[in-house]
């Protein structure tokens, strides 16, 4: 596959950063979206979803390598990291990942489709079939109950989506 990413329909819903529980959270939100506001409740936001790796490399032969080249990407924007933040993703068919998330300041961790050890930059959903599908599909990222991005793609002739 072409190793060119081409970015994707993605959305940050502003509605979420109404943050029902969570009050002022938010000083002033840039206009580049409320994700990109001053944060005076470290954690407020989740971590953004920044990329989908949606067909992996070489034949899709079902084996835990090639399901674990199939993984999606959170990126900590604020710097500020997060210990166990509580958060779901899910595709279109519905198939959703619920996990703790630990990410250290301003790194990236990816959740990969398969099995295996979870360190601090890997994560591991542990299915033992694809979810992501190679012609379109969409993640969409939920943090207590909210929806908080969508990043949807529907380029076959590509590999991953940046959101
Ligand atoms: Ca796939």
């Amino acid at each position: 596959m072409r190793q060119i990413a081409v970015r994707m329909s993605c959305a940050l819903l502003v509605s979420a950063w109404a943050l029902g529980g969570v009050g002022h959270a938010v000083a002033s939100p840039s206009p580049q979206g409320p994700h990109r506001g001053t944060l005076n409740v470290p954690g407020a936001y989740p971590p953004e979803l920044v990329e989908v790796y949606y067909n992996s490399p070489g034949r899709d032969d079902g084996s835990n390598k090639s399901l674990n080249g199939e993984w999606f990407k959170f990126y900590d924007p604020y710097s500020h990291g997060y210990d166990g933040i509580t958060l779901s993703v899910t595709d279109a068919a519905g198939n959703t990942w619920v996990g703790k998330l630990t990410i250290n300041p301003g790194k990236h961790v990816k959740v990969h489709t398969g099995k295996g050890s979870k360190t601090a930059t890997d994560l591991y959903w542990g299915r033992s079939s694809y979810a992501w599908n190679n012609t379109t599909d969409t993640a969409t990222l939920t943090k207590d109950g909210k929806v908080w991005q969508t990043c949807s793609y529907d380029d076959p002739t590509q590999s991953f989506a940046l959101c």
